[in-house]
């Protein structure tokens, strides 16, 4: 037998984790995957060395590649629903992999070879009772890209106070911080049920002490004292007024806030230097502080597609964002702008530009050239920007209904302001730029750290990059891309993380 308990430091036979982790593979049809719930982080860390200085594969997450998972002291029950959890994730078809005891582990070590599998090994599961709501622990796969998230789900309490840790904390430029609450909250809004009890906390990703603590005082007392104390300060309510200012970031908003600055009146009175950005983001901000409608993203598409089309023939326009996701409400309308034959696309922002400009229906625009060049040289880049061709607008919106006499809200403006993003792809980026302007940013950030760690693979908006082949892989779809990956494919519906 194995020691149930060894220091994970100096422990492993093959030396450093990365030592073992250079162990060739010798047993490629054996992939595993060690259950951390119960076995506990720093045994399954030995463990992991362990197998791999012996020449076996062993995963960190759960993907349709394993083919053992290896769970120790696991109820039948919490198989069960690991069992329910990870078919609700996997891709369709996906063969279950084989539930089995440490014991088959052991065995396998002291064999020095993967040894057959034998009933004592496997972990009787139970047939799953309807009637039943889950009590004890769930479990998820560990990134955001690998199991769906929809728009509406079982945890919205749960989740909107772990948003606001994170958004605190974003504040504060706390980054480690702002993940950490950040992905604990889409882990909530990706569980198939409601949370009842902390203990359903135990075994999914990315639920720490400090997160686990939070939920567990909203089951308890419907309240969280932490979260209600944040929401309540002149802090986190100055910050949040004045990042919400088109054109204002975190540094900017901390350092009005340094200078004594309170509100809007406050901006607008102090003699400050303000971008043309922020000064359009103030002049509006009443419209732009009221979200978007979907029929307003519509409208907004019906036009565009007219100006587009007369600039370019074929030339298409594709709702990306919130919107794509099936939300009904955004804080703006994010639109790709390409053409299926390459290079067609050039210089068709400006002259969409001139004719929105010429219908007056342009408050603001902010032209970004295409920063585009070797389309290999942009996926060394940093992760945040693309370099697309873009146009960042405040666009005037009809509101006939609103003028209307008659209207149920009485008349109105007969326009308001709307924030409108142009992002222009060409036709091979298409596909890449889709799936990064679709978001969520939580999901964006996931899917792109999953193929940096999980596949050493590096995306981006333009494109998947094989730095061992030093090679593009192409994509026409989205789909492709996933695939590329080995994920199961996400509608943009299910991408609400
Ligand atoms: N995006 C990103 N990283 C950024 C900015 C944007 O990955 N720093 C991607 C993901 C977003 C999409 O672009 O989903 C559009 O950005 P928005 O800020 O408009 O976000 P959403 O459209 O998702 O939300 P909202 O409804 O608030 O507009
Ligand atoms: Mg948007």
């Amino acid at each position: 037998m194995l020691p149930k308990r060894r220091r994970a430091r100096g422990s492993c036979p093959g030396g450093s984790a990365a030592a073992a982790a250079e162990c060739p593979v010798r047993f490629p049809d054996v992939v595993i995957h060690l259950v951390e719930s119960r076995m506990g982080r720093s045994r399954r860390a030995f463990l992991t060395r362990l197998a791999r200085s012996k020449g076996f594969r062993v995963l960190e997450t759960c993907s349709s590649e394993v083919t053992h998972v290896v769970m120790e002291q696991m109820s039948a029950e919490e198989a069960g629903r690991w069992q329910e959890c990870w078919a609700a994730a996997a891709p369709p078809g996906c063969p279950f992999p084989a539930l089995l005891d440490v014991s088959w582990f052991t065995d396998s070590m002291t064999a020095g070879q993967p040894v057959p599998v034998e009933q004592r090994h496997r972990l009787e599961v139970p047939k799953p009772k309807p009637e039943e709501g889950p009590q004890g622990p769930l479990w998820l796969p560990a990134y955001a890209c690998q199991r769906p998230t929809p728009l509406h789900h079982h945890n919205t309490m749960l989740s909107e106070a772990l948003e606001t840790l994170a958004e605190a904390a974003s504040f504060e430029g706390s980054e480690g911080r702002f993940l950490s609450f950040r992905r604990a909250a889409s882990v909530l809004r990706a569980l198939p049920c409601p949370i009842t009890a902390p203990s359903q906390l135990q075994a999914l990703p990315h639920f720490g002490e400090h997160s686990s603590k939070v939920v567990q005082e909203l089951l308890e007392h419907g309240l969280c004292e932490e979260v209600e104390r944040v929401r309540g300060s002149e802090r986190f309510r100055t910050m949040k007024l004045f990042t919400q200012v088109f054109g204002v970031g975190v540094k900017t908003a901390d350092r009005w806030y340094q200078d004594g600055l309170r509100s809007l009146d406050d901006l607008r009175q102090h003699p400050r230097t303000l971008t043309s950005q922020q000064k359009a983001g103030l002049q509006y901000h009443q419209d732009l502080s009221c979200p978007v409608q979907r029929p307003d993203a519509e409208a907004l598409q019906c036009l565009l597609e007219v100006a587009v089309g007369q600039a370019q023939p074929g030339a298409t326009v594709t709702l990306a964002g919130g919107f794509r996701r099936g939300k009904l409400l955004g804080h703006d309308v994010d639109f790709l702008i390409s053409h299926p034959t390459e290079g067609r696309e050039a210089g068709l922002l400006s002259t969409v530009m001139q004719s929105l400009q010429d219908q007056g229906l342009v408050l603001y625009h902010q032209h970004q050239p295409s920063r585009c060049g070797d389309s290999r040289h942009l996926l060394w880049q940093s992760h945040t920007m693309d370099a697309f061709e873009r146009s960042l607008c405040i666009l005037r919106l009809l509101q006939p209904q609103r003028a209307a006499a008659g209207s149920p809200s009485g008349p109105g403006p007969a326009w308001k302001a709307v924030r409108v993003d142009l992002v222009v792809a060409p036709s091979s980026q298409f596909a890449f730029a889709l799936l990064g302007w679709t978001g969520s940013q939580l999901f964006e950030r996931e899917l792109r750290r999953f193929s940096r760690k999980e596949k050493g693979l590096w995306l981006n908006s333009h494109g998947l990059f094989d730095p061992e082949k030093r090679a593009c892989l192409p994509a026409a779809t989205e789909e492709d891309i996933f695939c590329h990956l080995g994920l199961r494919y996400l509608p943009p519906e299910e991408r609400n993380a």
